[in-house]
């Protein structure tokens, strides 16, 4: 195997930075695909707890080279804070290469994430306020400034004067303060100075080690139905997260990735608003919220939580390709008697197996579920199949069934050895 993409299988948060750094200590290169600093990728090892939100979580491994991809965008502040902090907690880090091809987010970005929040009003995202959405939105609309010009002093100078007139007319529109040129310049200039040794052009670098058949890890962010275009629109993030974003992210063609594997929790849940069938409003969604500690990494929000969603897994796999499931978290449902997995929808009389691509369709669906056995006592020590009780391990059996799709990785708790390789 030696291309391997990890992408979210369901609505982020499936721990996928905890698998990136088990699949990445022999990966050449780690190279995340889609997003920004909204992402919140926590690894556990050695007694350490790192974060990352823009830095691949491969960085950790000392021989690999990390790189942030041309899908990104990057708030520079919040990248060299980041470095700081990782370089603290751990001196001997991976190599980082910034693509110059990712774009700049700038504090107008954020600005109006705020703003557009709140003129949507009742019917707001629920974003991360992190400017992520109007950052992709200019480089769409090719006002965006990429690292790659943000690093070159005289270009930087004259993009960013034009390009702030016109983004402080968007904010005046907003009936918002405007940003001063000077002001801002100087302070960014300060951080392109930083990042200018780690900015250069990544896309041959990941093309040459996918012909040298090196192995080459694709981190994803944030989860399938996040995506633009095949989410849950307009309740999505504005960038790529499913696995075809991981040529669009990076620079190689689709025949270049040859395993992904889809991380999914052994439940579901979604940070922000729109539509989600199996959202439990009781105590058994408050027992996952404890036990499971879902809360956003970068927000802080409780995350809602629900069932595991089998007609979402499915739709999953083909999205993504899937070649094999990592199903997460399962030490958190331990202790409930009885779980339930919706296996289709009740939909406007009918019953369908498939998600409407209308979310205002999508919203009437009601789930039909199917009811397991629970399990119960402490799984984390588990590290073979057959250590896991056996309403678990049939669990897991009735996921691979229903989906068509092998589980090849399972992970009971946080940290590294916590983890059981199926195949
Ligand atoms: P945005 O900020 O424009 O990307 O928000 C658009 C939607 O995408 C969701 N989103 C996320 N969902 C889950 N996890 C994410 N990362 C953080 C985490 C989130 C946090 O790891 O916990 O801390 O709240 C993430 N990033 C974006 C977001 O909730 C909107 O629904
Ligand atoms: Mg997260």
């Amino acid at each position: 195997m030696q291309t391997l993409v990890i992408v979210g299988a369901q609505w982020g948060d499936e721990a996928k930075g905890k698998l990136v750094d088990v699949l990445g200590s022999q990966a050449e290169i780690v190279v995340r695909y889609s997003g920004g600093n909204n992402a919140g990728h926590t690894v556990i090892t050695g007694g350490k707890t790192y974060k990352f939100q823009l830095i691949p979580a491969g960085i950790l491994h000392p021989g690999t080279v990390a790189i942030v991809g041309s899908g990104m965008v990057v708030d520079p502040k919040g990248l060299l804070d980041e470095l700081d902090r990782t370089l603290a907690q751990k001196s001997d880090l991976g190599t980082l290469k910034i693509s110059s091809a990712a774009h700049v987010v700038f504090p107008y970005h954020r600005m109006l994430d705020a703003l557009e929040e709140e003129a949507r009003g009742e019917n707001k995202i629920g974003t991360t306020s992190r400017g992520i959405g109007p950052a992709y939105q200019d480089k769409v609309a090719r006002i965006g400034i990429r690292m790659g010009e943000f690093v070159e002093p005289a270009i930087f100078e004259t993009r960013f004067r034009d390009v702030l007139k016109y983004k402080n007319r968007e904010l005046e529109m907003h009936g918002s303060p405007t940003l001063d040129f000077d002001t801002l310049f100087s302070e960014y200039t300060a951080y392109a100075d930083r990042l200018r040794p780690f900015v250069c052009d990544t896309e041959v670098l990941v093309q040459d080690a996918v012909a040298a058949n090196k192995r080459v890890l694709f981190e994803g962010a944030q989860g399938t139905f996040l995506d633009l275009d095949s989410g849950t629109y307009p309740y999505v993030t504005s960038s790529h997260p499913i696995a075809g974003g991981a040529c669009l992210g990076t620079g190689v063609g689709p025949r270049a990735l040859k395993n992904i594997l889809g991380v999914a929790k052994a439940y579901t849940t979604r940070v922000g608003s729109g539509p989600f069938p199996t959202e439990l409003d009781d105590e058994v969604g408050e027992f996952i919220r404890d036990a499971g500690q879902e809360y956003g990494t970068v927000t802080g929000r409780g995350r809602r939580c629900g069932w595991l969603d089998l007609v979402l897994l499915r739709q999953s796999a083909r999205l993504n390709s899937l070649s094999g499931w990592v199903l997460t978290r399962l030490d958190v449902l331990s202790g409930l008697e009885k779980v339930k997995v919706a296996t289709k929808y009740r939909y406007e009389g009918g019953e369908i197996e498939h998600i409407p691509q209308n979310i205002w369709d999508f919203a009437k669906v009601e789930p039909v579920y199917d009811e397991m056995e629970g399990w119960s006592g402490n799984l984390r020590t588990a590290r073979k199949l057959s250590d896991l009780p056996a309403s678990a391990q049939r669990y897991l059996q009735y996921v691979e069934e229903m989906t068509g799709v092998p589980v090849a990785i399972v992970s009971i708790g946080p940290d590294r050895d916590e983890t059981i390789v199926v195949r």
